[in-house]
Order: C-alpha cells, then structure tokens, then sequence
C-alpha cells in the first residue's frame, strides 16, 4: 500500500476541522436575515447529519483546488462547507427506506433512525437548499460573478444531470430486466458520485480564476478521481469489513447494483481503480502549476483507492 504524507494527512485533517468548526457556525441556533426562525429539532437533525463524521474529502478538494491559486481562507471554506452539505443531504436521503434502507452511517444511527423519516427528508431538504445560500451569500465572495459561476456548477453537478440524475439511474438497475453495460454503469457512476468530487476542484478553479486550459486539467483530474473513487467504494462494500466502514457491508451484490465489479470482477476492478488514480495524476501536470504544488492533490487521488472507509 502507497504510504501517505505527513503533509497530506495533516492538510487533510486541517480542511476537516476548518470544515466541522464552519458548518457548526453556519447551522447555529439565530436566524439569519430574511429568515423567520430555524426549528430546533429540524436544526438539530441538520446538525446531526453534518457534524462529527465524515473523511471531508470534498471539502479538502475545494480548500486545496483554491490553494494552487493563492485563494485560502473563507472563500474555500464557504465553497466547501456547501458542497459538504450536497453531499450530506445525499447521504441522509440515500439511507431512507425509499432508497437504501440503512440503519447505519458513519458508524451511528442513520438520520431517520435517530430522528424519524419525515425529519431526514426535511433535513436533507433543508441542506440542500442551505448549501445554495451560503454560495450565494457576498461573503462567499465580494464578485458576483464569481458566486454565480459557484452556484451553476453546482447545481449541475448536483441535480438532474450530475448526483440526482445518478441516483436514478442506480436506481432504475436494480429492477432492469438486462444488465447495465460499461459504458452505462461509467455514466452512472460519473453522475452519482463523480459530479460532486469534479465540482470541489472546479470550485477551486473558479475562485481562483484559473485558466480555461488549467480548469479543464483540473476538471480531468476531478472526474478521473471521482471515479477511482466509486470503484474504490465498491471494493470496500464488495470486501465487506463493517467496522472500518461504519456502515453495513455486502449490499451492492445483494440489492443487484450495478457495478464494474459485477461485470468484470474484483481484480480488473482493482487494475481500473489503479489506472484511474495515475490518470488523475497525470491530468495534474496539465494545469502547469508544478509538482510542489499540486502534490497533495496528487496524493489525494492514491488516498481514494488506498482508504478504508
Ligand atoms: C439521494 C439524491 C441522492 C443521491 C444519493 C451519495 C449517494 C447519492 C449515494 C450514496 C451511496 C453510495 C455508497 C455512493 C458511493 C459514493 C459515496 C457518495 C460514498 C460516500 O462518500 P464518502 O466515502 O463518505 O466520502 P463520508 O462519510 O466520508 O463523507
């Protein structure tokens, strides 16, 4: 297994203590301007769902992406603590009974477990649209333009044609009277999990008015790594070891998921995943920036096919 740096890990664990601290402040008890009141068992549940778990990749992606361009500080930390928030909303309402029925999530009760259904929805609800606010907000950025572009991509990254879309589709194989093929299973992957992902370094670039030709490297480092990232998953739920995940495992062959797994087997999986992360790492050198730069990124990508939950 590729070891990981001092450096990565402890830039990792930076973006993830800026991200908890962040999305704490932002789901506080005061309403803010424009708002009636936020209802504390709502707000409560939005917290639960948020707070104390999660690796924080997709925050770090954002915070990191921003750093190749000098741009540190809230702006990031606003972008990513959005993106947290899709993310999160996805999460809680892929658990429900409707979608996948689980009762455990980042090693605790899944949120319609500890709350109850229409709490989690709402909560999800809530987070999603929350997410859209605080991109918008001027003190994302003082560059209106800049919040725009923020708040296009990630609704496309987030909605019909990125994660939604995704979800649907994962959806919809379950029952399908044919397998899905390749090519249909990479769509699907790119859009439930690799939108999200690509849109943290996007992030990146639009706030730091990267260059047409350094967006798209980075976008191609994005989408290699978001989808190293769903084979990685796979594997993971394929091998099956619940504690380290903190959820259930085995259910991807039990439900019928589609997945590269199930079409060509674990060891191809493993060699795809593998030949992924040195595409992503290879897209790096594509933004001109140098590898003292973009290093940690680099590393971000060997994390996501060496993780273990
Ligand atoms: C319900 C609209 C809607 C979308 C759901 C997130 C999602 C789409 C489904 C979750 C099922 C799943 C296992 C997807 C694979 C990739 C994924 C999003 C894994 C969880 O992300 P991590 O590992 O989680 O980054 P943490 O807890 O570390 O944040």
């Amino acid at each position: 297994m590729t070891e990981l740096s001092a450096i990565f890990r402890a830039r990792l664990d930076e973006a993830a203590q800026a991200t908890e601290n962040h999305l704490s402040a932002l789901l506080a008890p005061a309403p803010l301007v424009g708002e009636i009141a936020r209802p504390a068992r709502l707000l409560e549940a939005m917290r639960y769902v948020t707070l104390g778990g999660g690796k924080r990749l997709r925050p770090f992606l954002v915070v990191e992406s921003a750093r190749l361009f000098g741009v540190t500080g809230e702006s990031a930390l606003r972008a990513a603590c959005a993106l947290e928030m899709i993310h999160c909303y996805s999460l809680a309402h892929d658990d429900l009974p409707a979608m996948d029925d689980d009762d455990l999530r980042r090693g605790r009760p899944t949120a319609h477990k500890a709350f109850d259904e229409a709490t989690a929805i709402l909560a999800g609800d809530g987070l999603l649209t929350y997410a859209f606010d605080v991109v918008a907000d001027p003190a994302t950025h003082p560059d209106a333009g800049v919040r725009a572009a923020l708040v296009l991509a990630l609704a496309r990254a987030a909605g019909l044609g990125g994660m939604v879309g995704g979800q649907a589709l994962d959806l919809a194989a379950e029952t399908a009277a044919t397998p899905l093929t390749q090519d249909e299973i990479l769509t699907l992957q790119a859009m439930k999990t690799g939108a999200l992902l690509r849109f943290g370094v996007d992030a990146g670039a639009i706030l730091g008015a990267a260059t047409p030709a350094q967006a798209r490297a980075l976008s191609h480092y994005g989408a290699a790594l978001g989808a190293a990232f769903q084979i990685a998953d796979d594997i993971l739920d394929a091998e099956g070891d619940e504690a380290a995940l903190g959820k259930r495992a085995g259910k991807d062959a039990e439900r019928g998921k589609a997945t590269l797994i199930g079409l060509f087997g674990l060891p191809a999986a493993r060699a795809r995943r593998d030949g992924l992360v040195d595409e992503a790492v290879a897209a790096l050198n594509d933004t001109g920036l140098g590898a003292e730069k973009t290093g940690v990124l680099a590393e971000a990508a060997r994390f996501v096919a060496v993780r273990q939950n």
